[in-house]
C-alpha cells in the first residue's frame, strides 16, 4: 500500500494467484467489464490465448478527499513461467486466489497454494486473501470443506471462500468486493 500524500492517492496491489488454467484471466476480464474498463486491460498472451507473463489493468475509485488507485494483476500459472511469479507478489496487498474447481484439478490448486506459503512463509496469514472456487458450474467439484482443511485455513487472519463462473461473471464483483472491504474496512463503493 502506497500513500502519495501530493496526489492523494492510495494505491493497492491485488495480484489473482492460481494454477494454470483456473480462470484468472477470465475473473480479471469479468471484473474489468464489469467496470467498463475492458479495453485498459492488458494481457500479455501466446498466441494460443494463454497468459505469457501476467495480465495487469488500473481500477481508480474517487472518494471525497482521497483517490483509490488498484493495481491489479494476475500470475501466470505456467511452469514455464514460474520464476516471474514472486516478482508479481512483492508489495501485495491482497490476494485472490483462483481455485479450479474440478476435482482431478486438487493437486495444482494445492501445488500453486503451496507455492504462496514458500514466498510469504507465516506472513501468508497475514495477507487477506479471497479463494474463489472457480468453474462452479462444472460437474465433480472438489469439496468446499475438504480444501479448506488442506489449507490452514483457520490461521488466516482474513479469508473468504466463494464460488465463481467467471465465464458467466457469477461471484467476480463479490470476491472483488470482499476483499476492499478486508483492506478497507470502512468504506464502501457505489457503482452508478
Ligand atoms: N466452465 C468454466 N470454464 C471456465 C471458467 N472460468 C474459466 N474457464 C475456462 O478455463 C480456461 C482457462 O481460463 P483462463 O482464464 O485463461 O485461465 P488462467 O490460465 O488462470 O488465466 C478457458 O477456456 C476459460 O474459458 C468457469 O467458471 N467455468
Ligand atoms: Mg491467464
Amino acid at each position: 500500500m502506497l500513500f502519495d500524500y501530493s496526489n492523494k492517492t492510495i494505491q493497492i496491489k491485488i495480484v489473482y494467484y492460481g494454477p494454470a488454467m483456473s480462470g484468472k484471466t477470465t475473473s480479471l476480464k469479468s471484473l474489468f467489464k464489469y467496470f467498463g474498463k475492458q479495453e485498459t486491460l492488458k494481457s500479455i498472451e501466446s498466441t494460443t490465448g494463454r497468459t505469457l507473463f501476467f495480465d495487469f489493468g488500473v481500477l481508480n475509485f474517487q472518494g471525497y478527499e482521497w483517490n483509490i488507485k488498484f493495481l491489479i494483476y494476475s500470475a501466470t500459472g505456467q511452469d514455464f513461467y514460474a520464476s516471474t511469479r514472486p516478482a508479481t507478489l512483492i508489495g501485495v496487498d491482497g490476494i485472490i486466489f483462483i481455485v479450479d474447481s474440478q476435482n482431478t484439478c486438487i493437486k495444482q490448486n494445492l501445488r500453486s497454494w503451496n507455492e504462496l506459503y514458500t514466498f510469504f512463509s507465516n506472513k501468508l496469514y497475514e495477507i487477506p486473501i479471497i479463494i474463489c472456487l472457480n468453474k462452479w458450474d462444472l460437474d465433480n467439484k472438489i469439496k468446499k470443506l475438504e480444501f479448506l482443511n488442506e489449507i490452514n485455513y483457520t490461521l488466516f487472519e482474513k479469508v473468504d471462500i466463494i464460488t465463481t463462473i467467471a465465464t458467466d461473471g457469477i461471484g467476480i464483483f463479490d470476491s472483488f468486493k470482499n476483499m476492499l472491504n478486508f483492506i478497507f474496512p470502512q468504506i464502501s463503493i457505489q457503482i452508478n
